[in-house]
């Protein structure tokens, strides 16, 4: 099994376009939510804390190795995926309503949501809000807000 993954580890990164502009990511990176979990059920303002381990946070136009500033993709397809999944990977997140960039370095936000479903993703950016390689990405978590 470890064989099998290693191959398909190999392949995808044979398969994703070089970038001289990507930052190295450490092996072991990890970004999550510290205080929601998939399913959670929440009443709005919704605070939503960036965890974030084996990395430092930095402020965008910061340049120092295995740093980076959270961003937090909401109601928008898996990072990576949807219409310009491909482009992002290479040449940086948008900024609009899905998503927000914390280039103060800030690790929580507090945020008026509508009631219903929401998808909460976050993604660590390099100094010009280009995802690491390898990306430096969360789980995608759905909460409701009543
Ligand atoms: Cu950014």
């Amino acid at each position: 099994m470890k064989n099998f993954l290693a191959i398909v580890v190999t392949l995808c990164a044979f398969a994703m376009p070089a970038s001289a502009q990507q930052s190295a990511a450490p092996q072991g990176a990890n970004v999550y939510f510290v205080n929601l979990e998939d399913g959670a059920t929440v009443a709005s303002p919704v605070t939503i804390i960036f965890g974030l381990s084996g990395m430092g946070v930095a402020p965008a136009g910061t340049e120092k190795d295995n740093t980076g500033h959270h961003h937090l993709l909401l109601n928008r397809p898996p990072f990576g995926e949807g219409e310009d999944g491909a482009d992002e990977l290479v040449n940086g997140l948008p900024a609009d309503d899905n998503h927000m960039h914390f280039g103060g370095g800030q690790t929580e936000v507090t945020l008026e949501l509508p009631p219903g479903t929401h998808t909460l993703q976050l993604v660590l950016g390099d100094m010009g809000h280009v995802p690491h390689n390898p990306a430096v990405v969360s789980e995608v978590i759905t909460i409701t807000v009543e």
